[in-house]
């Protein structure tokens, strides 16, 4: 078999914020010897549709994963990313008319059933990780209605499997770093690492906005720290990485994964650096120590909310004292952070709302002020009404 994998438009084309697609590259690891492969980042280009065409062309491929990562843009801009999906799909029906054409990914992950229904070339598709069933999806012997979490066309239908076992993560393959190459991701991000490093899936918390549990499961699979570790070192002396993003849910959380982490890297002495987005009420002074001393570069955190009304509302399980005490220990330790928080949630239209978020947002600023630690702030103006909330 021909399998080209493609990862589809994630930015604005040209954006100079690159991710390493390494949800598609671990994939490209479980495409059998015997079978061909052909990678295509449409990221790298800034016209990628050129580029497109010639592989497709070129290659003549019998499978195309296409890999759906965001519909959502970029921070700052506000156009979907829908079209660049849907294009990408049609063109490559147009040049290859008899290819499975098959999509995967967080976006796909989330809105499967109306991708399917907005972009007809799609045969296929996966909701949730797709290392179990990769093999059978681009297997000659293709049998959509035996692949769990599979939705495909049927009957002039839109089918959808259950989904199966989640995998364990300790038998994660490496990313293919031969096809999808590392050092084409250097150097030019300006907000976060592009390679991103995974430590584990799924999330035990339950915040009312969010979709992680749906998409990595609502219990933590933890990977052990070794090989994480073992991943992190490898990228580093075959091909130079040494800034990482942890890609976790919750890099803190729980605890004593998160200490044993930091003990592998402090160990290791890979002489490395890392980022991730941290649980403002699992952070205390001894994993802040540990996590500096370990490598890490800066914290992010997500409380999204800045006020008791917005933080109850979120099901954060956390309050305010949590998220000022967190940033008590950042400015201790003088670790970069950056926060991020929604602003104009459901409900918060009194003007009590407003006075008490700038309240907080002074007493976090006259806190991460003597240390001069706060690196950035990010808050987006909430136009939904989630339906849980
Ligand atoms: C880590 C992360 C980031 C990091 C990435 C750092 C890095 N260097 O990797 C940062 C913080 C930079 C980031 C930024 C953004 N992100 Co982000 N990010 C994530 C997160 C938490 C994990 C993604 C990941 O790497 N997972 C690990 C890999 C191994 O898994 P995976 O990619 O899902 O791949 C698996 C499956 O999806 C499947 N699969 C993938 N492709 C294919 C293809 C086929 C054919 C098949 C069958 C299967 C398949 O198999 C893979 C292996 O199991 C997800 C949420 C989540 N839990 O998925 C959000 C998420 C993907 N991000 C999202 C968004 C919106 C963004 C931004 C646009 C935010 C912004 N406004 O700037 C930017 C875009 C950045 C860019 N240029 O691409 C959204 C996308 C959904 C949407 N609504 O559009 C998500 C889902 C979070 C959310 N809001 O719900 N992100
Ligand atoms: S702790 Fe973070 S990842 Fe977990 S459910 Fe809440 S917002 Fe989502």
């Amino acid at each position: 078999m021909k399998i080209l994998l493609i990862q589809c438009p994630t930015s604005h084309l040209g954006a100079g914020e690159k991710v390493y697609p390494v949800g598609l590259a671990r994939l490209s690891t479980l495409v059998p010897p015997k079978d061909e492969k052909c990678c295509l980042d449409m990221n790298l280009s800034p016209d990628p549709w050129p580029v497109l065409k010639e592989t497709v062309l070129g290659f003549k491929p019998q499978v195309v994963a296409l890999s759906f990562r965001n519909i959502d843009p970029l921070a700052g801009h506000q156009t979907s990313y829908l079209s660049s999906l849907a294009t990408t799909a049609a063109m490559v029906r147009r040049l290859a008319p008899t290819a499975r054409i098959l999509a995967g990914g967080p976006a796909f992950s989330m809105f499967a059933r109306r991708l399917m229904a907005e972009i007809p070339e799609i045969d296929a598709g996966l909701v949730g990780e797709g290392e179990r069933v990769f093999s059978h999806l681009i297997a000659a012997n293709f049998d959509p209605a035996a692949i769990d979490g599979l939705v495909y066309r049927a009957d002039g239908e839109i089918k959808q499997n259950p989904e199966g076992a989640a995998i364990d993560l300790n038998t994660l393959p490496w990313p293919d770093t031969t096809t999808f190459a590392p050092g084409a991701y250097g150097g030019r991000n300006a907000y976060v690492a592009a390679m991103g490093i995974e430590g584990k899936r799924g999330c035990d918390l339950a915040c009312g906005y969010c979709l992680y549990p749906f998409l990595g499961g609502r219990r933590f699979r933890l990977r052990a720290p070794e090989r994480i570790v073992d991943e992190m070192q490898r990228l580093k002396e075959e091909h130079g990485i040494g800034l990482f993003h942890f890609t976790d849910p919750v890099v803190n959380r729980p605890k004593n994964h998160f200490i044993a982490l930091c003990d592998h890297l402090r160990q290791r002495k890979l002489d490395v650096a890392w980022t991730g987005f941290f649980r403002e009420d699992d952070l205390d002074d001894r994993t802040a120590g540990l996590a500096r001393e370990a490598g890490l570069a800066a914290i992010y955190f997500s409380a999204d909310a800045l006020t008791e009304h917005g933080l109850a509302l979120l099901q954060k399980r956390m309050g305010i004292e949590e998220i000022l005490a967190a940033a008590r220990v950042t400015a201790r330790h003088k670790i970069l952070t950056v926060q991020h928080v929604l602003v104009n949630l459901p409900g918060e239209d009194r003007s009590a709302h407003f006075e008490e978020a700038r309240a907080n947002l002074e007493r976090l600023l006259t806190i991460h002020a003597p240390a001069a630690n706060l690196g950035a702030w990010y808050s987006t103006r909430c136009v939904c009404t989630p339906r849980r909330l």
